[in-house]
């Protein structure tokens, strides 16, 4: 076996979003493509000898190609061991779980999550470090800075190695260790949460629904769900992973989950109905005839987490990301616990659980996670509800009822444009930003606007700054409306537009979401001339 150095170009334009690397896969599948990002992420950590490294990803199309790359890479460039999953299979969780459990140097998880799989949609890839969690910007940052200049790549010349049995193996001289991708992190949710009791509820006629949308949480659903709680067999569905996650968008949320909502609003409907993402860090949570926000659910969790047994001692703080409802402020504000305001991306959240200033975090997006791990974790979102629901022994319906008429309730929805010409999106946003101080004090929709800016984070304990982080404006009614472009998409800009109203607990608790907004709606087409820039009458998805 030989170490080869190839001769390469820099590649251009590779800045990592909001979450990782993503791409088309042909073009992480073109020459040299993906040899010169894993080269440019072991230079710019500062190599990889004697370091041990995770390696998994979400299964989706070129997942198996790209991982015997990985593995060839830090061989060659004399990494000492990579702990793999199965067939090169790990949830984002349950690799972020690994990295911390094993104390390992790092990982790389190969996934472009809720984006499409297959030949023609996208793949991606993500380094997240020695605490689990996902590079900072300083690290994306210098990452980005490598790919521009790199000029050569080291791969070792060798046989695939087999993936498929958990043991030990080798190549050259570095040592891979294939694991079962669930057991740990099996393992870490009997540990955090009672499963006796949910074992409890299940047996006592208590039904469920969990999708995995043909990712990879269908082997983690099944065995802990089924296996080990005895919910029904059947009651995970779409449970086998697949290339093309069965020619899906495996992004839970009411559009792409359809047909999990539809079980869920009809006659037959199941008490409880969840679903995750292609790579398992998102959760989406409905009750009987009920749709819960992923924004509600944070505060629900937040103001209920004690109930399992990794929680009995309370929360040290509750982070969420800016775009994300005020419903988890409300819930802090009433423990007397601390709550952030992060840029979207769960890199902002990792200094906080660090320090240990917060327990909980979240976004609107369906992401939810504690200080278990570094990431977003779905299952355990599924599980923390059930918990709760073991716990308290009431419906979804009536908990989410509970809550708002504790603390009023912040209806909220995100409407998402998709596939704007970039330079489109960007005058929308420019346009916007070159009027925030004129729109202070101005009426819209019969709401006046308290403050508007564009939002910048410092980080409370490295004191990095994040700048541009999206488009707030504040109502004095407590409404507010964000506008971002993703970082996350790869055809054109994605929009997305934020919304949000509150009504106290006093007030209307009842209306229909969108007729709820619909003031609000109103104000953000005429402050940011949405249906000019885009070309679009209507969002192509509604959240
Ligand atoms: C989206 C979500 C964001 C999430 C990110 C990664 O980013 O809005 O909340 O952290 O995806 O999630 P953007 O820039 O497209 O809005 V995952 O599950 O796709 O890694
Ligand atoms: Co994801």
């Amino acid at each position: 076996m030989t170490v080869t150095t190839v001769t390469t170009s820099p590649i251009d334009g590779q800045k990592p979003g909001t979450s990782g690397l993503r791409k088309k896969t042909r073009v992480f599948m073109q020459r040299h493509f993906l040899e010169n990002f894993v080269q440019s992420i072991i230079d710019a950590i500062g190599g990889v000898e004697g370091k041990t490294l995770v390696l998994g990803g979400d299964g989706r199309f070129f997942n198996d190609r790209a991982a015997q790359v990985i593995l060839r890479i830090c061989a060659a460039n004399g990494a000492a061991k990579v702990i793999v999953g199965r067939d090169a299979l790990l949830s984002t969780p349950a690799a972020s779980n690994l990295i911390r459990k094993r104390a390992a140097d790092g990982g790389f998880i190969m996934s472009a999550s809720h984006n499409p799989g297959g030949e023609n949609a996208d793949f991606g890839l993500k380094f997240n470090g020695a605490n689990g969690g996902p590079a900072p910007e300083s690290l994306t940052a210098r990452i980005h800075d490598r790919t521009r200049e790199i000029t050569q790549y080291r791969i070792l010349e060798t046989q695939d190695a087999d993936l498929s049995q958990p043991g030990t193996t080798s190549m050259g001289g570095m040592e891979i260790e294939i694991v079962d991708p669930v057991a740990d992190y099996a393992a870490l949710m009997e540990q955090i949460f009672d499963f006796d009791a949910i074992r409890t509820l299940l047996e006592g006629g208590f039904t469920l629904r969990f999708d995995a949308m043909h990712a990879v949480t269908g082997p983690y659903a099944t065995e802990i769900l089924e296996n080990r709680l005895g919910a029904a067999e059947g009651s995970v569905v779409n449970a086998t992973p697949l290339p093309d996650f069965g020619g899906g968008h495996p992004d839970p949320n009411p559009v792409w989950a359809d047909q999990l909502m539809k079980v869920m609003m009809g006659r037959d409907a199941p008490d409880f109905g969840a679903a995750s993402d292609g790579d398992g860090d998102r959760n989406m949570i409905v009750g009987r005839g009920i749709y819960v926000t992923p924004s509600d659910s944070l505060a629900v969790l937040a103001a209920n987490a004690h109930h399992a047994p990794g929680y009995m001692a309370g929360l040290s703080g509750v982070a969420r990301s800016m775009p994300t409802s005020r419903a988890a402020d409300l819930v802090a504000e009433k423990a007397g616990i601390g709550s952030y305001e992060t840029p979207t991306g769960w890199k902002f959240f990792g200094n906080l659980l660090d320090a240990g200033k917060v327990t909980l975090c979240g976004e609107e997006s369906a992401g939810t996670g504690s200080d278990h791990v570094r990431e977003k974790d779905g299952l355990w979102a599924v599980l923390l509800w059930l918990n709760i629901l073991a716990a308290r022994k009431q419906s979804v319906a009536a908990i989410m009822r509970d809550h708002w008429e504790e603390y009023g309730r912040n209806y909220y929805s995100r409407h998402d444009y998709e596939a704007v010409p970039a330079e489109d999106a960007n005058a929308l946003m420019d346009r916007l930003r070159g009027r925030l101080d004129d729109l202070k004090g101005q009426e819209f929709s019969g709401m006046t606007v308290e403050a508007a800016d564009d939002f910048a984070y410092r980080d409370p304990i490295d004191e990095s700054v994040a700048e541009h982080q999206g488009i707030r404006i504040a109502f004095t009614d407590g409404s507010r409306i964000v506008l971002r472009l993703s970082g996350t998409g790869t055809e054109g800009a994605t929009l997305r537009v934020y919304l949000e109203r509150y009504q106290p607990a006093d007030g209307k608790l009842d209306l229909p979401v969108q007729d709820a907004l619909s003031p609000v709606v109103a104000a953000a087409e005429e402050i940011a001339q949405i249906r000019k820039h885009t070309g679009k009458d209507a969002p192509d998805v509604t959240t």
